[in-house]
């Protein structure tokens, strides 16, 4: 079993060749394992030129900055130490050999950030901004990935809770007073702040779903006829000659993707089999598919020709479709003569994939129906953990605000405020179950 002692080290920069690659230390031996490489530590917090040497023979093995930290005053909040020597694989996977027969361990990925964790230096979500940072796909979301970990997220949480404890305190003293407790609960006080909390968690939902769309995007499924277009759709979305184009219906057959952004936020556009009746084993293996792509889209985009329409066809079509975000896209305008854009009732949309003619209003339509809102500064990342936790929340704060209002029950009140602030803690990891923690840092890259 992996010790939480143990001191622990991984090269921090991405594999392959650089022009520094660093490696780094974190435990009780980091600064003893680092002076038997580098022989005499620099003071700490200052950069020093050294040779990297082989512990035992002397050899030198690389040259490069030494760094040194001290717990507390670290990034795991432990002895830290970074060697920044040349970024080649052999010189650095060398290096680190010997660092670990000093007695140091491979680090499991997510690692540091687990003990920066573990040691109070940062909250679980600001944990996990860390990951989303790195991987962030997009300068939105890189964006917002540095608000939260700097704790802009994690303060919005602790503001809500501590609401929900003094309004759990002055419910819990009333409680403790049984003949004045009918008057306490009808306090107006007592109503206006209940209210204030039903409110605060519905903003910071609303908040944290465009956080969660900024990290997973949106997932917009084209379905249709065959030949309506639905593969030229996604190259012209995608600016890309992604799909095979061709006048034979049925020309795809598998599921294609292409990840595009409209104004930052992450789109994926997914191309199917053009759906009808057919006997043939691909085909309909790629229709079932189609649909299975539909289930699990936020959008779809039901593609017609409006040109050499086939309605009958495209009545039994959209009669199978999901009730939820269905766009009805006519394609092919350049050739039916329709306008461009959404008519009066922005209900049918007219394109052409072929000229780019209403591409434009497509993509702004898309990003209104995610409620995706792009110029907000302050905006931080999330995941759809938080907005579990928060759902699960605001059903409690909710329940709690009718018994109060409603019904006059304290004691059920009381309850559901406590268990909403245990929803709560989860976000930020004063309550969280260890396998989720493990979960959690095993998604990050090694080094980190
Ligand atoms: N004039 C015109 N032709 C288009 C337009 N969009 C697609 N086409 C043509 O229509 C034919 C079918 O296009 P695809 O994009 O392959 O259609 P699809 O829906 O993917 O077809 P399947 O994969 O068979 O289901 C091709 O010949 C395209 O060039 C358009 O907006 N205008
Ligand atoms: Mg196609």
């Amino acid at each position: 079993m992996h010790s939480p002692h143990d001191t622990i080290a991984a090269i921090a920069t991405a594999p392959g060749r650089g022009g520094v690659g660093i490696i780094r230390l974190s435990g009780t031996q980091a600064h003893a394992i680092a002076e038997r490489i580098v022989s005499t530590l620099p003071p700490i917090r200052y950069a020093r030129h050294v040779p990297f040497k082989h512990p035992n023979t002397g050899a030198l093995i690389d040259d490069g900055l030494c760094l040194v930290f001290s717990a507390p005053h670290s990034y795991t909040g432990e002895d830290v130490v970074e060697l920044q020597g040349h970024g080649g694989p052999v010189v650095l996977d060398h290096l680190l050999k010997l660092i670990l027969q000093q007695g140091a361990r491979l680090a499991r990925p997510g690692e540091f950030t687990e003990r920066a964790f573990l040691n109070g230096r940062m909250d679980l979500a600001q944990a996990e901004a860390v990951a989303d940072l790195i991987d962030a796909g997009s300068q939105a979301a890189a964006q917002a990935a540095s608000q939260a970990l700097q704790g802009v997220f994690s303060e919005r949480v602790h503001r809500v809770t501590q609401q929900l404890i003094a309004l759990r305190m002055f419910i819990e003293s009333a409680l403790d007073f049984p003949e004045e407790e009918i008057d306490f609960l009808s306090d107006a006080r007592l109503i206006t702040q209940s209210q204030q909390l039903v409110d605060e968690i519905a903003e910071l939902l609303s908040e944290t779903q465009q956080g969660v769309l900024l990290r997973e995007g949106m997932r917009v499924a084209i379905v249709g006829q065959p030949n309506a277009g639905k593969s030229s759709l996604l190259n012209q979305l995608a600016g890309d000659d992604r799909a095979i184009v061709t006048d034979i219906p049925g020309t795809t057959r598998d599921v294609l993707r292409a990840e595009i952004q409209i104004d930052g936020l992450p789109v994926h556009i997914i191309d199917t089999a053009g759906l009808r009746e057919s006997d043939e084993p691909i085909e309909r293996e790629g229709i079932r598919r189609a649909w299975r792509e539909v289930e699990q889209a936020d959008a779809v985009l039901f593609l017609q020709d409006d040109h050499r329409n086939n309605p009958d066809e495209d009545e039994k079509i959209r009669a199978m479709l999901p009730r939820k975000h269905t766009i009805w896209v006519f394609n092919k305008i350049d050739l039916s003569g329709r306008p461009a854009g959404f008519d009066q009732e922005k209900i049918h949309l007219g394109i052409s994939a072929k000229t780019g003619a209403g591409i434009k209003e497509l993509r702004a339509h898309l990003k209104e129906i995610m409620g995706y809102q792009s110029t907000e500064g302050g905006q931080f990342i999330a995941r759809r953990r938080h907005l579990d936790a928060l759902l699960g929340a605001q059903k409690e704060i909710i329940s709690a605000h009718s018994a109060l209002t409603t019904q006059s029950a304290g004691e059920l009140a009381a309850e559901s405020l406590r268990r909403a602030q245990l929803a709560l803690d989860e976000i930020t990891g004063k309550f969280t179950a260890d396998d989720l923690l493990g979960e959690i840092f095993s998604n990050f890259c090694i080094g980190k």
